[in-house]
């Protein structure tokens, strides 16, 4: 068992050289070692995309044992937004480290679990009143807002929607509207929970009022707004295949629901936090969900997630009914409130703005010249493209995987997603410079040639 020299090892965050850089092939020697310790101390269920050791990470580069830079355009899953070990966040976690690491906030309270919760209940849209509860995973935070609608509306039935993600869990398995991976062998799965048409434009080609008026006649015949205490929606599906919905369909939901007392509960756990070039992506569809989950973005890696959402909503549930023994840890809510003052502060949403364009830009451009690219799609920083058959329109899978699988070999990561499993996301962190996410898409665009 080699450990590796931590003297060899370059510290994380942006002063790590800004270069994608191979001096092995992918992977390397010791990365290959590690993959072996892997596969015999951690079981199969548990995969990887990108078979490196990661040793350090920053700015848009993550370093690994055998020396190699690779380019990060997937921020592990829309995570290092504001970038890998930013100095902020660094500094936070280290500050409080020092002061204590744990008491849980249900034994003995303390400042930073309030400071996030007046954040969340600040930066969330809308201006009603809001409180905040805090979590460790957005499967977690996902189960608690359906808990809370549960025991507000007295209802018992859950709508999630086609292409949906949601989490691990078993209620959230349940939610999670993909087989393979995610639910395939793992069930009986949670109990009142139906699925609605999504608006997917590429595929249905609706318009938003018509595929809204589709998922509601589903959900009034054959769940009834009765029974119904929330629907649970991505505004734009993440690991579904980043389907931005058609004008008019979340605003209708929307309308629905408050006719019908029905919880709407924006899922914003991949889209939130600048991710879109706007704080939370609801905003830049102009809704305001009564309950908004979040997690990935928050806290810069640090586990912490939250269910932010109307007063009179969030304390329908009786004390001691909402919870767990590192909910809102100490050291994730100081990460989580130095990411937020970057967020806030050093203008990620005017740079996932322009991050989006160069990505959205480039891959119009390599679009225009090869017919297997059927979409190009996203908002801000969280652009996908939909790998299809030339000829028959149907998806390619293959395509996308072996795409994704050159572009890592030649040091870029890359990940892919879809129901279909044929779309590439491109999910960079804020802090990554023009050249290199150039240098990431000239990869991608030479992979896709050779294919
Ligand atoms: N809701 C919208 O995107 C997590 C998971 C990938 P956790 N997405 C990445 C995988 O293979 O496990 C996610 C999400 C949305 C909920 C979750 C769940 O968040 O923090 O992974 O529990």
């Amino acid at each position: 068992m080699t450990l590796i020299d931590a003297t060899a090892v370059p510290l994380g965050g942006p002063s790590l050289v800004q270069e994608r850089r191979l001096v092995t092939a992918i992977p390397g020697p010791r990365s290959q070692e590690l993959l072996a310790r892997k596969a015999d101390a951690v079981p199969a269920g548990v995969g990887h995309t990108v078979p490196i050791q990661a040793v350090a990470a920053g700015g848009g580069i993550v370093v690994d044992a055998d020396g190699n830079s690779l380019i990060d355009l997937g921020s592990g899953i829309a995570v290092t937004t504001v970038g890998n070990a930013h100095p902020k966040v660094v500094a936070a976690v280290q500050a409080q480290a020092a002061q204590f690491t744990h008491t849980c906030f249900m034994i003995s309270p303390y400042e930073s679990y309030v400071a996030v919760a007046e954040a969340l209940n600040r930066l969330t849209p809308g201006d009603h009143v809001k409180k905040t509860a805090l979590f460790n995973s957005g499967a977690e935070a996902v189960e608690n807002a359906v808990k809370i609608a549960r025991k507000y509306t007295g209802k018992p039935a859950v709508v999630a929607f086609d292409h949906g993600y949601h989490g691990r869990t078993n209620l959230t398995m349940a939610l999670t509207a993909k087989a393979m991976p995610y639910k395939s062998g793992f069930g009986p799965f949670a109990g009142e929970i139906y699925r609605a048409p999504l608006s997917y434009p590429f595929r249905d080609g609706l318009s938003g009022p018509d595929a809204a008026r589709r998922a509601i006649t589903m959900m009034e015949k054959q769940v009834g707004a009765d029974n119904l205490a929330a629907i649970v929606i991505e505004p734009i599906q993440g690991e579904g295949g980043f389907i931005v919905p058609a004008e008019g369909f979340l605003e209708a939901l929307v309308e629905w629901c408050r006719a019908n007392n029905v919880v709407f509960i924006a899922d914003e756990v991949q889209t939130g936090f600048a991710r879109t070039g706007e704080m939370f992506a609801s905003d830049g569809f102009g809704i305001v969900p009564d309950l908004v989950t979040t997690a990935k973005g928050i806290a810069a890696g640090l586990p912490l997630a939250a269910v932010t959402g109307r007063a009179e909503i969030m304390d329908a549930s009786h004390a001691g009914g909402l919870g767990g023994t590192y909910g809102g840890n100490p050291i994730a809510c100081a990460a989580a409130l130095a990411a937020i003052d970057v967020f806030e502060n050093d203008g990620m949403l005017e740079r996932a703005r322009e991050v989006g364009e160069i990505l959205t830009g480039r891959l119009r451009e390599l679009q225009a010249s090869d017919p297997r690219i059927g979409d190009v799609r996203g908002k801000g920083a969280m652009v996908a493209a939909e790998f299809i058959d030339a000829e028959t329109g149907e998806p390619d899978a293959a395509l996308a995987a072996s795409v994704a699988k050159a572009s890592i070999a030649q040091g870029v990561i890359v990940l892919t997603c879809g129901t279909y499993g044929n779309v590439i996301r491109f999910l960079p962190p804020l802090s990554i410079g023009d050249d290199l996410l150039n240098d990431g898409l000239d990869v991608v665009a030479a992979a896709l040639a050779d294919n």
